[in-house]
């Protein structure tokens, strides 16, 4: 690894660090290579942090076999890192998204352990820490991004201690139960460990880690803060049991930052009149019905949308909501369409809502409009103004963006959320309709109490759901990470 700065290279004093560029290389119709917003709710969030800071931004531009140099785009310094086509196979699509994603997700897949993806895995974490280390300026602030970067915080600091490293996970962290199946589990904690702040959405998410921390490294954790001796006795290796705190250590915070959204942007967008108009239409091209029940998720297992399906097709079965009434809006986005699990739940849903509405639509009135394409931002917002009922299933879920953007853009006080209490959000979004999904009983009810809510306890609800997104938006969740962050480098300089 490289060992300082190299020569010419413009430094940064802030660098984020994420799998994912924020914009995607992508060829146009006329051959071209051009750029398009990268999705999922990563990105949403740290845009505007970046933003404020004059900082550079690593990951992969998103297409194989793409070495391109560094760019500015949209105001930000992108630090593009390749991948070839096999890497983005086993690294991406393998490790990260069929090993580490079901496993954090509480096994709702079968995560699958093929030691050349964790190879790959190694290989590419320690390519993202060399580029992370070449643009860093001396006693920059590194901000690395999810799980698939676990090992970049301890690559970072063995190159360069000058740095203060933060790391976040955007993803749940699963209880020792199931972590303790990963071979690697013990190099993915010695890699975390390598940052400063370790932060979690959630307190339990911040307490499974601690506990994977004390039974694999055997190391003293007190409330957020975990002593890491600076000499590992055990190096790659589980500890047999607790280590002796006589040494001399660094105290590594983890702890619980909840993310949230740029709830302002949610506000100003969805008070616009032609928002509000492009609402109106939606509706009335819907039909008019009395209800619009909306879902928007990634195409993804862990977002419950099985399960949302069943639950309204039993509804609609029994004939407790009538397709003349009722109408269920599904946003699929695209997402990892290479990973086996992914194209499978593709048929499924598919087949299930060919199913629903060759039963229950009628001509002029369908039960499910169905969407598997990506939508701009703003005809999000208008969906989400457009939408009575929201519908948040998630059978486990970091945080859930969705839902807290569903609240900031209710600046009519109305609509109701239906939210997963397995997702990290119904931690802050108490007000919701809260339900666990894999109760299809439970999940008729709520969205039958949602469809008949009277407006005086809608209005109450979101109000108070809205106080709380716009109190702790995706501002706090930044300068409070980054105030942590720099914190620590005051408590203990190297
Ligand atoms: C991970 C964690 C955590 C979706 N479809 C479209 C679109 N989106 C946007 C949404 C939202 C984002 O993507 C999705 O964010 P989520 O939080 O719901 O889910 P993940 O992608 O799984 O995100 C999650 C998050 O990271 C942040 O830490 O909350 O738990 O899994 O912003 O609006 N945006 C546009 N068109 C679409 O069609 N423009």
């Amino acid at each position: 690894m490289s060992q300082r700065p190299v020569r010419n290279q413009r430094q940064y004093d802030f660098i984020v660090v994420s799998n994912r560029l924020p914009v995607d290389s992508v060829i146009d119709g006329d051959g071209n290579q051009a750029w398009a917003p990268s999705p999922g709710g990563l990105v949403a969030a740290l845009e505007p942090v970046m933003h404020r800071h004059d900082g550079a931004w690593v990951g992969w531009p998103g297409r194989a076999d793409l070495d391109l140099d560094p760019f500015d785009t949209d105001g930000m310094s992108l630090i593009p890192v390749p991948l070839s086509e096999a890497e983005v196979a086993d690294y991406y699509e393998g490790f990260s998204n069929a090993t580490l994603w079901p496993l954090y997700h509480d096994v709702i897949a079968v995560p699958e352990f093929l030691r050349e993806w964790w190879e790959t895995y190694r290989v590419v974490n320690r390519r993202f820490a060399e580029r992370t280390a070449e643009v860093a300026g001396r006693g920059a602030v590194v901000w690395v991004q999810d799980y698939q970067l676990q090992l970049v915080p301890k690559l970072l600091r063995d190159a360069r201690p000058d740095l203060t490293i933060g790391f976040f996970n955007h993803i749940p962290f699963p209880s020792y139960g199931l972590f303790s199946q990963l071979p690697w589990r013990t190099q993915i904690i010695e890699g975390l460990l390598g940052a400063d702040v370790v932060g979690f959405q959630r307190d339990a998410d911040a307490g499974n880690f601690a506990q994977a921390v004390r039974r694999l490294k055997g190391f003293a954790t007190k409330g957020q803060h975990i002593a890491v001796p600076l000499t590992d006795p055990n190096p790659g290796r589980r500890a047999s049991g607790p280590v002796r705190e006589d040494g001399p250590t660094r105290t590594v915070v983890a702890r619980k930052f909840p993310i949230s959204i740029d709830a302002p942007y949610f506000r100003a967008t969805s008070h616009r009149e032609d928002i509000r108009a492009r609402a109106n239409e939606i509706r009335a091209d819907l039909g008019n019905p009395k209800v619009i029940m909306l879902g928007v998720d990634r195409l993804d297992y862990t977002k419950g949308i099985r399960h949302r399906l069943l639950a309204y097709g039993e509804l609609l079965a029994e004939g407790r909501v009538k397709p003349e009434e009722v109408i269920l809006v599904q946003v699929a986005s695209p997402s990892r369409e290479r990973v086996k699990s992914y194209m499978d739940l593709r048929d499924e849903v598919e087949v299930t809502v060919g199913r629903i509405n060759g039963e229950y639509s009628a001509i002029g009135h369908q039960a499910i409009s169905y969407h598997h394409h990506s939508y701009p931002r703003e005809e999000m917002v208008a969906l989400y103004l457009a939408a009575d009922v929201m519908l948040v299933t998630a059978l486990r879920d970091g945080m859930n963006l969705v839902a807290k953007e569903y609240v900031a853009s209710r600046f009519d006080n109305d609509g109701v959320l239906v939210l997963s209490e397995f997702a990290g959000a119904s931690d802050e979004l108490k007000r919701a309709v809260l339900v666990n999904p894999h109760d299809i009983e439970g999940l008729k009810e709520a969205m039958m109490s949602a469809i008949e809510m009277p407006p005086a306890e809608r209005a109450m609800r979101m109000r108070s759901m809205r106080k709380r997104v716009f109190e702790d938006d995706v501002e706090k969740w930044s300068s409070g990470f980054l105030d942590t962050l720099t914190a620590r480098r005051t408590a203990e300089p190297t």
